[in-house]
């Protein structure tokens, strides 16, 4: 079946019974696959909806995965009466996905907003900043216990250390021998990458409900007022650390470049978004932060860009079977750029701390 009669399947099982007019492909995300699906309406406008195709190699409980979705943005709501949610549609059966053999779609509605890769507007970071402060700070009296882990130990660092070993022992697409300086590096740095993992499991830091997946583009924008709208993309909402939200959202948007970029020699941390993003994320969190946990902010944006270095390395080796892939070598650049990225974090280490420092005394 082609895309357009599946598509139109999908929503007509989500009740959306207007006249179908097409889809486009949204890239959004290196995981689901996304597509904008218009429709015209009795009277004329058209409307839109956003049906996405879940990753089930990567989400291999997807029930659970919505289920952890309901239940946050419920609580969300609750507290936040009249504010935009995200919002799944139902099928006649009251399910929010239709699971048609390895295939697993959800539809929501498509909120017109901008999105930024990078950001170069300081305003917009520290919006983005707040947004996701206010989203841990939203959740800071949700139930863990009621949360479905998507993805076992995704943040776990010494976990993915152990699958880059296991991948390049299995070298099953042959690719090993040529990126014999990425693993050195990676190795190199291992303990030191390692380190949140190792507090979290001594006990040294507080689980809360963490986002998980910071990139500034899961931030949709007002097109105007340039303000944070709401926090999507909410698959990997588990229990977590303050440095994984932190340190995943500094990776993605402090970096001069996209996370792709092959001119490595622009790779590197800008330490104005940094502190714009730091500004932004501490005014909503430093009351609740603990002194272990402020201590970690800098450190934070290292490991989760090393333990992002690793992931991508270990699909490149393994035949590029998780991440969404644009070239052959598309998994291999982002490695570069990630480790490039890293290298650039640990000189300025001493200095991100200290805008955490300082960040946290302002927002007191
Ligand atoms: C994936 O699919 P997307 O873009 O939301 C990945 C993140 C990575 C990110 C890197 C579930 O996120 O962990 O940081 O790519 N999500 C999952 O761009 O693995
Ligand atoms: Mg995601």
């Amino acid at each position: 079946m082609d895309l357009n009669q599946k598509l139109l399947e999908v929503c007509r099982l989500f009740r959306i019974d207007y006249q179908y007019l097409g889809y486009e492909t949204i890239q959004m995300g290196n995981v689901n696959r996304t597509y904008k699906v218009n429709f015209l309406l009795p009277e004329g406008n058209p409307k839109s909806f956003l049906v996405q195709n879940v990753n089930t190699y990567a989400f291999r409980n997807p029930v659970g995965l919505m289920e952890n979705i309901d239940k946050v943005t419920e609580h969300i709501r609750q507290k936040k009466p009249g504010q935009l949610a995200l919002h799944f549609h139902h099928t006649e059966d009251r399910k929010t996905y239709v699971a048609d053999g390895a295939n697993f779609w959800r539809m929501t509605n498509y909120v017109p907003s901008v999105t930024y890769n990078t950001a170069s507007d300081l305003a917009v970071v520290r919006n983005a900043g707040m947004a996701f402060g206010e989203f841990q700070m939203d959740l800071a009296d949700f139930d863990i216990g009621e949360l479905t882990e998507t993805i076992p130990g995704f943040h776990n660092t010494r976990q993915r250390y152990q699958k880059l070993l296991d991948s390049i022992r299995e070298d099953r697409a042959g690719r090993a021998s040529q990126v014999r300086e990425e693993i050195d590096y990676l190795l190199s740095v291992q303990d030191l990458a390692c380190r949140l993992t190792d507090m979290q499991m001594a006990g040294e830091l507080p689980l809360r409900v963490t986002h998980n997946d910071t990139k500034i583009n899961n931030v949709l924008f007002h097109p105007e007022t340039k303000e944070a709208m709401i926090v999507i993309d909410l698959d990997t909402v588990m229990p977590g650390l303050m440095g994984h939200d932190f340190g995943d959202a500094i990776r993605f948007a402090a970096n001069y470049v996209e996370e792709d970029c092959p001119e490595y020699d622009k790779v590197g941390v800008n330490l104005d978004v940094f502190r714009a993003f730091a500004e932004g994320f501490l005014s909503k969190t430093a009351l609740t932060m603990t002194e272990a946990e402020a201590g970690t902010l800098a450190l934070s944006c290292f490991v989760l860009t090393a333990e992002l270095a690793t992931r991508f390395l270990a699909d490149y080796l393994d035949g590029d079977l998780y991440f969404k892939i644009n070239s052959p070598d598309h998994n291999l650049v982002r490695t570069r750029c990630q480790i490039a990225l890293a290298r650039d974090m640990l000189r300025k280490m001493d200095q991100m701390d200290q805008i955490v420092r300082d960040c946290m005394e302002a927002a007191k």
